[in-house]
């Protein structure tokens, strides 16, 4: 099996490819700057929004990963042009090439401005929080679209907070675990038949607010907690509308300024 990942040399791409590596599978790493290959990673440069790096980066894939893009708030032009524009780009190579499934990394962002509750379902629709967090809403209405069109498999994964620890309080809730993100990708590359799908990335936290069952549908299961780091966060707690609102901080944050 040969998975193409884009956005190869960022920050999720970096802890998941030691997770996702195995055996009989071969990791084609895309981006724009080389990320270090390993055993039989391949590797290509080129951008996401070039229709020619993306049919040549598709040849011969199995499922792509599709990581790459902005991952914070950007200046419209560049959101349209990379984030969306970029995404149809790469949807459109993967059905040219036949590749049967897609995994698209959305965000929470695309729902920010929902309120936090004990566990937002995955299927709620849109409330974006920034141009990014529109980005992501139509990065899901894409998957949607080529799944509709084409019966290809698309999963968009709406990513909490995916670093190494959980980023402060707020991380608290949203934090989705190196190790918790190679279970779920993992789940989204071999589990039968998912069709069209949204679902939650994140972790078994203790103060969750987003639904982990649409997740589990597809077998995941999460292991990691990030109470466990609690007392070790000192930052203050978010208040008003970054702790009323899902997004946090993007929903305060100026719009198209880099954030
Ligand atoms: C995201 O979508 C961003 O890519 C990431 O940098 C974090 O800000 C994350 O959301 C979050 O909400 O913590």
């Amino acid at each position: 099996m040969r998975v193409l990942i884009t956005g190869a040399a960022g920050g999720v791409a970096t802890l998941l490819r030691p997770r996702l590596r195995r055996p009989d599978r071969v990791l084609r790493l895309l981006d724009i700057t080389a990320p270090e290959p390993e055993g039989t990673d391949e590797v290509l440069t080129g951008s996401v929004t070039d229709a020619g790096v993306m049919a040549e980066a598709c040849r011969d894939v199995d499922a792509v990963i599709h990581l790459g893009g902005h991952s914070r708030e950007n200046s419209w032009a560049e959101t349209l042009d990379v984030n969306i524009n970029g995404s149809q780009v790469v949807l459109d190579a993967a059905q040219r090439a036949g590749v049967s499934r897609v995994v698209l990394a959305s965000s929470n962002h695309a729902v920010g401005f929902r309120r936090v509750t004990e566990a937002l379902p995955a299927d709620s629709t849109p409330r974006p929080d920034t141009f990014y967090g529109v980005s992501k809403a139509a990065i899901e209405a894409l998957g949607s679209l080529y799944h509709s069109r084409f019966g290809m498999d698309v999963i968009c994964v709406r990513i909490g907070s995916c670093f190494e620890r959980p980023p402060g309080v707020r991380g608290l809730s949203t934090w989705l675990s190196p190790d918790d993100a190679g279970r779920l990708f993992e789940a989204c590359l071999t589990c039968p038949s998912p069709g069209y799908r949204v679902v939650w990335g994140v972790s078994a936290n203790t103060r969750r607010i987003y639904s982990l069952a649409e997740a589990e549908a597809l077998g995941y299961r999460p292991l990691d907690d990030a109470e466990k780091f609690a007392a070790e966060i000192t930052d203050p707690a978010p208040t008003g509308d970054a702790a009323r609102y899902v997004g946090g901080p993007f929903t305060t944050t100026p719009l198209g300024e880099p954030n």
